[in-house]
């Protein structure tokens, strides 16, 4: 019995981006002698980027940087560890999109990528599209100025698009008229103005930023997102119409195109998720590649064959997926998911985030001692990007001007005390610590995505600015996390914690901020973000040393051969300091509790450290990392 597939909302044209080689281009953008060259970015032994150069050469993504090395004996490394320079430049390319919205509705997944919802601007422009002459059209960016824009050609798709043999000028054979606009010809006069939009945005970024991307447009983030990866680098392409088929016609574009993908790639559907549906569709346990806790699959399971299994529908989804703590409806959430459906919307851009959360992972953590400087140094994190993404300057003439730069010194001493105010208090403290579990008879120790964690309010002083951060951060580690720490592993000894994370959480604006406030300030505030993460980014260190990882670090600067360009070398300044911060990238959904868009039931799991070298990177990298380490010296 085949069910139907659920009602997709085609009225929004959303453009996600995905900035190509991203920790590369920041080096690139730094110094651009590096572009020509072959340029590879390392977190403890693993090339977590590299450039084209370098991809040209043979190199790729979570590699080994000693089989890098062997591939490409001139490649140019570079530390990547901290990660300050990425946030920045992230939070930088976010501004400079975010200001060609109209709706806010704006959102960044991880470092490099962001989701723009542009139907209002589209909507605009195809209310004045001159129907006769769509090949000398313009392109409005603002409803006030109409000089403001770009000459567009919106008879035909700008760039790539799926399916391929529809390209660019062949679309144009789909006529348009003022009077036969039905459901398909109007999507695709919105998706072609959407190609254009996204063409205009991609050049812009490049030539004022410096960053190429890779795009994808379409009506959801599912679909904007996967249509994307369908041509890389520097590309964008279109899901073209028809996005649904007529009762017992041809598949829809969707369809065809959705249904090629194996079931563990789509968004949402998350690495358990995927397994227990491979399992079912296969009638039996999927094989995964040996010698690993969790190794990848070898099975082809795509969402085909998942789509059209008889009896599958969200019931049975409902059913294969549940478990402790899943949501009643995620079998109608995935059922969506594999036939394009995706309700959830762009985030709009916030003035302040939801959360702050600041961790750090560990390969040994089993002393009080220890624990209590690593909460040191996580707390000085912690109110530094409080400081950070929290205050705003105050305009008042007896108090303030606009911070200058010795003002931000002082800030960080504490004496600049009156030119800052807060724009939303946390009011809720958070510790979480990850226990590792006990070794397995034989010798090998499971992995383990539990969190624990107490909660307390977040004490006042932090709010002060007559205290430097040193001050407050020791303040809060004996007054409030030790306390906290204690409940949570009262006994002095017999732990060892693999991950340790604070969260100032459950935000509440600050009243003169919740009227028009936090908007009017969102500019100057984001700007000082950046200048004062600017002024901090040594301490911005982001994975637990290791003496075994310093020796190999150091190789890897040392290793550069004379008269080579070396950038980031003051990042072995890393190796000697913790307290980490953004260990994944996070999403603005997931900087409000657990709501990740792309999260799926291992939604606690926001970092791991291997288990062997202790390296730390989102979970979906951590499967092939693990497949070097099996591979021989
Ligand atoms: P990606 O978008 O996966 O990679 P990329 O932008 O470097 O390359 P592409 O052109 O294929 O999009 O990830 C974005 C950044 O995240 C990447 O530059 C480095 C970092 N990263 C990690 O830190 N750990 C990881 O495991 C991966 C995959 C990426
Ligand atoms: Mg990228």
């Amino acid at each position: 019995m085949q069910i139907t597939a659920p009602m997709r909302d085609d009225g929004r044209i959303i453009i996600h981006f995905d900035y190509d080689c991203f920790y590369a281009a920041v080096f690139e953008r730094e110094d651009p002698k590096l572009k020509s060259l072959p340029l590879a970015v390392q977190q403890k032994q693993i090339i977590v980027t590299c450039n084209y150069e370098a991809r040209r050469r043979g190199l790729y993504k979570l590699q080994l940087v000693r089989e890098a090395r062997k591939r490409c004996p001139d490649v140019i490394i570079v530390l990547g560890e901290d990660l300050t320079r990425f946030r920045n430049a992230s939070k930088d390319n976010y501004n400079f999109l975010r200001s060609y919205t109209w709706s806010n509705k704006v959102e960044r997944l991880g470092f490099d990528e962001v989701f723009m919802d542009v139907t209002d601007v589209i909507d605009y422009n195809v209310g004045l599209l001159n129907y006769n002459d769509l090949v000398t059209s313009f392109f409005h960016l603002d409803r006030n100025d109409p000089t403001i824009g770009f000459h567009c050609d919106a008879s035909r798709v700008f760039g790539r698009t799926f399916p391929k043999h529809l390209e660019s000028c062949e679309t144009a054979a789909v006529s348009i008229t003022n009077t036969s606009c039905n459901d398909f010809e109007d999507l695709l006069l919105r998706l072609r103005l959407g190609s254009h939009l996204a063409e205009h945005l991609r050049h812009q970024l490049e030539e004022q930023k410096g960053y190429t991307s890779t795009v994808g447009i379409s009506t959801n983030k599912l679909l904007s997102k996967l249509v994307g990866n369908v041509n890389k680098p520097k590309n964008q392409t279109t899901l073209l119409p028809p996005y649904s088929s007529p009762q017992g016609g041809a598949a829809s574009n969707v369809t065809n195109f959705i249904d090629d993908h194996d079931i563990g790639k789509i968004p949402g559907i998350g690495f358990k998720m995927a397994h227990k549906i491979r399992n079912y569709v296969l009638g039996r346990p999927a094989a995964f590649d040996a010698g690993l806790v969790y190794g990848p699959t070898k099975e082809n399971v795509k969402v085909r064959d998942v789509r059209t299994l008889d009896g599958m529908g969200p019931e049975l989804l409902g059913r294969l997926l549940a478990g402790p703590g899943v949501p009643k409806d995620l079998g109608e959430k995935v059922w969506g998911l594999i036939n394009g459906v995706d309700v959830t919307q762009v985030a709009k851009a916030k003035a302040v985030p939801q959360q702050i959360s600041i961790e750090d992972s560990y390969i040994k953590l089993d002393e009080v001692s220890q624990a209590k400087k690593e909460l040191g140094m996580l707390a000085r994190s912690l109110v530094k990007r409080m400081r950070m993404d929290l205050t705003s300057p105050i305009e008042d003439d007896n108090l303030g001007r606009d911070l200058e730069e010795d003002d931000e010194d002082q800030v960080q001493t504490g004496s600049a005390v009156t030119s800052l105010r807060w724009m939303a208090h946390p009011k809720t403290l958070r510790l979480s610590t990850r226990p590792r579990l006990a070794l397995n008879p034989d010798g090998t120790r499971s992995r383990t995505f539990n969190r624990i964690s107490k909660s307390t309010n977040m004490p006042t002083f932090v709010f002060g600015f007559t205290q430097g951060v040193d001050v407050i951060a020791d303040k809060m580690v004996e007054e409030t996390l030790l306390p906290l720490f204690h409940k949570l592993h009262p006994e002095k000894s017999g732990w060892n914690l693999s991950l340790v994370n604070l969260c100032a959480t459950n935000m509440s604006p600050t009243a003169s901020d919740a009227k028009d406030g936090a908007g009017r300030d969102i500019g100057r505030m984001f700007k000082k973000q950046d200048d004062m993460l600017r002024e901090w980014k040594v301490e911005d260190v982001d994975i637990a040393p290791s003496d075994e990882d310093e020796n190999d670090q150091q190789k890897g600067i040392n290793g550069l051969d004379a008269g080579k360009t070396v950038v980031g070398q003051e990042h072995t300044l890393a190796l000697t300091s913790v307290g980490s911060e953004d260990l994944l990238d996070f999403t603005q959904e997931t900087l409000q509790e657990d709501v990740a868009w792309d999260s799926d039931d291992d939604t606690q799991n926001l970092g791991e450290s291997c288990r062997i070298c202790g390296a730390v990177m989102p979970s979906y990298a951590m499967l092939a990392h693990e497949r070097f380490h099996d591979l021989p010296d």
